[in-house]
């Protein structure tokens, strides 16, 4: 049965290769998304090492100078997606996005270099990627972070990678929509409208987007800038995990001054977490920097704080809050909570599992001392895809699979959980 499910999975992500990269899934998504490739390197590597650097090689060769690592790489012409490269309009010789994703990267790398068994081709790669990855960080914390505050803020909800989660809603309604251009939207021609983020959303991210290229995509400016300014736990553990992560790798190949200053990006940044703690939700939250004040939303975002290491009666307060969501979702970890008003067991984020967010979640309470919660949430994984197959993500009530079918990262994650 488990053999049967890794092969399964292998079988997804070879037909999701486009040979140095991987597409999320056929169809929806055509081009290299950023954290999805860091992710699915994870699932490559149980099979074959060289391919899963390639994945993130391919990756960072589209890195900006100033460090910024773009959310997608438009490697072909394909109309099946919108927006493409002319309404991004970048400028890139590749064409990509002009906004990033989760950092990942540093924690799939140190991953998959510390249980390589091609030692010799593990260091030459990640002495290659280890100065590239240590300059997205810098980037981040120079440019999302200018005051200072040792938590860096997304400027797009697409950032998130959680896009339409219920954690924007009061801020994106500040977002305008006056001199949006006209435009067909592709996604619902894939998947169901009703799973997806709305047209109004919609009309404010491409809002965003204009207004981006409107200041040249110059990332001095588009902090202060941007009317959307939020600090989201989730984001910021990922970074702070990669960047702790990173400063292990440095040690081992002995690039001390990136050891050293990873330590203390992850160092402050681990302190300022603690601002995001949301004692009436029992959990972290997301900050609106615009305003300087938390969102009362509990999402799933709160929980991923668990990724970095968070004091442990936090991790421990992260398990049982978990624990209570299990009293009304059959499966872990719902994207929100299903007791709130906004919760949709079909839409996307506001309500469905994802298995990469699961993944992460786990693997931090795991860290933490929280192996039953931990065991948990790796094991409904596991019932989630023998109920459902390869899906996107997965209705936290039913099982029922949605979005888009033969999924990259979920593939890539039950090779990693199984293995
Ligand atoms: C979109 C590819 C991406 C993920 C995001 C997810 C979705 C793309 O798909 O966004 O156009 O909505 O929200 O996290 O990287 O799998």
């Amino acid at each position: 049965m488990r053999q049967d499910l890794i092969e399964q999975a292998r079988g997804v992500l070879r037909r999701n290769d486009r040979g140095a990269y991987t597409v999320p899934t056929h169809g929806l998504y055509p081009f290299q998304w950023n954290w999805d490739s860091a992710l699915s390197a994870l699932g490559f590597s149980h099979f074959d090492e060289a391919r899963a650097w390639t994945e993130i090689e391919t990756l960072f060769a589209h890195q900006w100078a100033d460090g910024m690592v773009p959310h997608i790489i438009f490697h072909q012409q394909d109309d099946g997606y919108f927006p493409g490269p002319d309404v991004w309009d970048t400028g890139r010789p590749v064409p990509t996005s002009g906004i990033t994703q989760p950092a990942v990267a540093g924690f799939a790398i140190r991953r998959i270099f510390d249980r390589a068994g091609n030692r010799t081709l593990a260091e030459r790669k990640a002495r290659a990627l280890l100065p590239r990855v240590h300059a997205w960080h810098q980037w981040f914390y120079r440019d999302r972070d200018p005051q200072g505050t040792g938590l860096v803020a997304i400027l797009h909800p697409w950032e998130s990678g959680r896009d339409n989660s219920v954690d924007w809603d009061d801020a994106f309604d500040r977002v305008p929509t006056d001199g949006v251009m006209p435009f067909r939207r592709r996604d619902t021609a894939h998947a169901n409208p009703a799973h997806r983020p709305t047209d109004e959303q919609y009309k404010r991210y491409i809002w965003l987007v204009q207004h981006f290229r409107s200041l040249g995509w110059d990332n001095a400016k588009l902090h202060d800038a941007s009317p959307f300014r939020i600090v989201d736990p989730g984001f910021n553990a990922i970074l702070i995990r990669s960047c702790s992560d990173l400063a292990g790798l440095a040690e081992k190949l002995g690039e001390m001054e990136i050891a050293e200053q990873s330590r203390a990006f992850a160092t402050r940044g681990i302190a300022a977490m603690d601002t995001l703690w949301n004692g009436k939700l029992g959990q972290y939250a997301c900050q609106d920097r615009a305003l300087g004040a938390l969102i009362d939303s509990p999402s799933i975002g709160g929980l991923l704080a668990a990724f970095c290491a968070i004091p442990e009666h936090r991790a421990q307060a992260i398990a049982e809050r978990i624990g209570k969501l299990a009293q009304s979702a059959r499966f872990l970890v719902p994207s929100h909570d299903p007791e709130a008003p906004e919760f949709d067991s079909l839409r996307y984020w506001r309500g469905p599992v994802w298995l990469i967010v699961n993944y992460m979640i786990a693997d931090g309470l795991k860290n933490a001392g929280q192996r039953a919660m931990s065991e948990r949430i790796f094991s409904d994984c596991i019932r989630l895809i023998e109920e459902s197959g390869f899906a996107e993500y997965y209705d936290p009530i039913t099982a029922e699979g949605c979005g888009g079918g033969d999924f990259t990262w979920t593939a890539a994650m039950v090779i990693e959980i199984l293995s």
